[in-house]
Order: C-alpha cells, then sequence, then structure tokens
C-alpha cells in the first residue's frame, strides 16, 4: 500500500475549501491509489466551519482518507506537508487600497511561507489560489528560501478551463479534443488567453474561425469577445450566480495538483510558475505559461512562437506583476 501523502489546505472553513476536500478526499486529485491525510489551516473564527467540514469527510467514508485534523496555527499545519493548497486569503474590503491589501495578505503569506519552509516535506508542492494569486505566491516562496522557487505556483488554470469552454462552445468541438491554449501573465483581469497555437481535433482553431469569420471576424471576436470573457469570467459568475466561482476554482485546483504530479500526457495546460526569463518575463516573476509536468515538475514550453499582438498582451500582464513585486518590496514583504 502507498504511503498516504499529507496535504494542507488552507481556508478549508470557507467556501472553495468545502468544494476541495471532498474530491481531495475521493482520489480525484491525487489519484485513487493514493491514501491522504488532511491538515485543515484556518484563522480562529473560521475553525468551527473547518471542523464542521472534517465531521462531513468522517460521514463519507472515503476509504482513501486516512486522517483530518485542523489548526490555526501555521507551524503544525504545515508539519510534514507533501502538497500546500493556499486558499485563505484576505479579500479587498470596501476602501481598501493595494497596498493594505497587499500588507494583509503578506501578514497571512508570508508566515505560511515560514512554516513551509521550517517543517514541509521535501517534495512539497505549493499552490496559491487566495488572491493576488500570482503576488501572494511570490511572497511565501520568498519567505520560504530553503525550499525552490519552483515548488510555489500559483492558480491560473480556472482561467485556462474558462477559455477551453468558451473555445469549445464558439468552434463547436469537445473540451477533450482542444489543445495548444496557454494564458499568459497574472491571474487578473490583465491575463492574456492565447489561442495562437490552439487546436481542435488536430486543426488550427485560429484557421477554423479565420475561415468561418473573415480574417476580422476573427480578430474582433479574439479582442472584443473571446479575451474579455475569459479575463472577467470571474465577474460574470458573480453577476449571474450572485456569488464568487467556488465550484470551478476547487475543480481547476485539483487539475493543477493532479497534473502536476501525474503528467500532461495530451499536451500543455497554463500554470503560474517562477520565470526563468522565457518569454521576456523578467526572472523570479510568478506569471502564468503554457507548461508540462515532465517527471513531476513543471517546465516552461519552449520556443513557441510569439507575434507582435501576443507580445504586447504578454507584456502589459508582467508589467502589473512587476509592479505588484514592487510594491510588496516597498512594504518589506519579500
Ligand atoms: P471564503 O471567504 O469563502 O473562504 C476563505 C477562508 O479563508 C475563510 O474561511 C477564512 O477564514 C480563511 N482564511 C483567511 N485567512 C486565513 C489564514 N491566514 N489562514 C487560514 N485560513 C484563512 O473565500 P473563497 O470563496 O473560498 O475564496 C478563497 C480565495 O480564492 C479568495 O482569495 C478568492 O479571491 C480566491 N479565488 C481565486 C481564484 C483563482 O483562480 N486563483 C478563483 C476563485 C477565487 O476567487
Amino acid at each position: 500500500a502507498k504511503k498516504p501523502v499529507t496535504v494542507t489546505l488552507t481556508g478549508a472553513g470557507g467556501q472553495i475549501g468545502y468544494a476541495l476536500l471532498f474530491r481531495i478526499a475521493s482520489g480525484a486529485m491525487l489519484g485513487p491509489d493514493t491514501p491522504v491525510r488532511l491538515n485543515l489551516l484556518e484563522i480562529p473564527q473560521g475553525v468551527r466551519a473547518a471542523e464542521g467540514a472534517a465531521l462531513e469527510l468522517q460521514d463519507s467514508a472515503f476509504p482513501l482518507l486516512h486522517g483530518v485534523e485542523v489548526f490555526d496555527d501555521p507551524n503544525p499545519a504545515f508539519d510534514g506537508a507533501n502538497v500546500a493548497l493556499l486558499v485563505g486569503a484576505r479579500p479587498r474590503a470596501a476602501g481598501m487600497e493595494r497596498g493594505d491589501l497587499l500588507a494583509a495578505n503578506g501578514g497571512i503569506f508570508g508566515p505560511q511561507g515560514a512554516a513551509i519552509n521550517a517543517g514541509a516535506a521535501d517534495d512539497i508542492r505549493v499552490v496559491v489560489v487566495g488572491n493576488p494569486a500570482n503576488t501572494n505566491a511570490l511572497i511565501a516562496a520568498s519567505n520560504a528560501p530553503d525550499v525552490p522557487a519552483e515548488r510555489f505556483t500559483a492558480l491560473t488554470r480556472l482561467d485556462h478551463n474558462r477559455a477551453l469552454g468558451q473555445l469549445a462552445a464558439t468552434v463547436g468541438s469537445r473540451v477533450g479534443e482542444l489543445r495548444g491554449v496557454t494564458i499568459w501573465g497574472n491571474h487578473s483581469a490583465t491575463q492574456f488567453p492565447d489561442l495562437a497555437h490552439a487546436t481542435a481535433a488536430g486543426d488550427s482553431v485560429s484557421a477554423l474561425l479565420t475561415a468561418r469569420l473573415g480574417a476580422d471576424g476573427y480578430r474582433a471576436w479574439l479582442v472584443e469577445e473571446f479575451i474579455p470573457r475569459v479575463a472577467k469570467r470571474g465577474a460574470e459568475i458573480i453577476e449571474v450566480r450572485g456569488s464568487s466561482s467556488v465550484a470551478s476554482a476547487a475543480s481547476a485546483t485539483i487539475d493543477h495538483l493532479h497534473d502536476w504530479v501525474l503528467g500532461t500526457p495530451d499536451g500543455w495546460t497554463s500554470a503560474a510558475v517562477v520565470s526563468d526569463g522565457s518569454y521576456g518575463v523578467p526572472e523570479g516573476l510568478i506569471s502564468s505559461f503554457p507548461v508540462e509536468s515532465v517527471d513531476g515538475a513543471w517546465r516552461i514550453v519552449p520556443g513557441l512562437d510569439v507575434d507582435e499582438f501576443a507580445r504586447g498582451r504578454i507584456a502589459a500582464s508582467v508589467a502589473e506583476l512587476e509592479e505588484e513585486r514592487a510594491a510588496v518590496r516597498a512594504l518589506g514583504l519579500i
């Protein structure tokens, strides 16, 4: 029998936490042969909700679930962690300045990074979901100097999956037939969902849609419909559902970890990983790229052609990431 994997989830008493826990315990994240132990981290006000979720996990009798513990202190919560899902964050309150938001989140992700540094397992893999996700991941990574920066990632898989959903509906194909879609940059409205290399059942999406809509029509659809629809989908969900994305965010988090651990046999996906300078993204920024998972590690897909339009879009989102990095530097958070 395989040794259980220890998964630490922050914000375990919140909405996304509630949607994540049952899928992790069912084996959807790490596969049907891998038992898990769950460490649930909350702030004191969230502990009762996390304890309630723990009771329901017990009542679900998942054969793969080898234990659940609830914590309000990061140090024991990350002790021995193999996987860390950092979901709990400080939301922007009305009238809050960006600096205040970054400082509040620095107060969360700094200590959590330090706790990971102190006690996590050697194979720790971290994904930050709590916003601003890329910069929160940067803060956590820089507070964990002994952990390779490659182990700290931020979630852009929800954006990627949103792009797949929109594209499938437009092209009239199944999501499973799509390849080569990329989200670049920040998990924010500046992100760039890129279809230049996308294929549907092996055919170029841009060629398909250019044939259908004409070159101008394709460009108009891309710039005026597809890109903003994907980038602003979070706001659309709030508008329609009356509350923010929860199950889709949890599902994307499951996909991110699943592929990181088990591989990407169907081609690349998107994740925010530390830049090695690829595609002109300054080294050290945590930015979304086309990535493959090879032998349990994310690898930025090399050598893709990036045209002038794409270069401009990527540069704009990366400029925002640089501003966020400068702001957290000025606050002494990294
Ligand atoms: P909720 O407010 O339902 O849950 C957040 C939970 O985190 C609360 O229970 C809170 O007590 C807890 N928490 C706060 N500080 C904590 C700390 N220091 N340690 C442990 N727990 C802490 O929010 P939810 O809807 O679950 O969203 C969570 C985060 O995901 C938000 O920051 C949200 O902006 C972000 N999202 C990120 C997405 C992405 O694609 N990267 C998409 C979905 C979502 O908007």
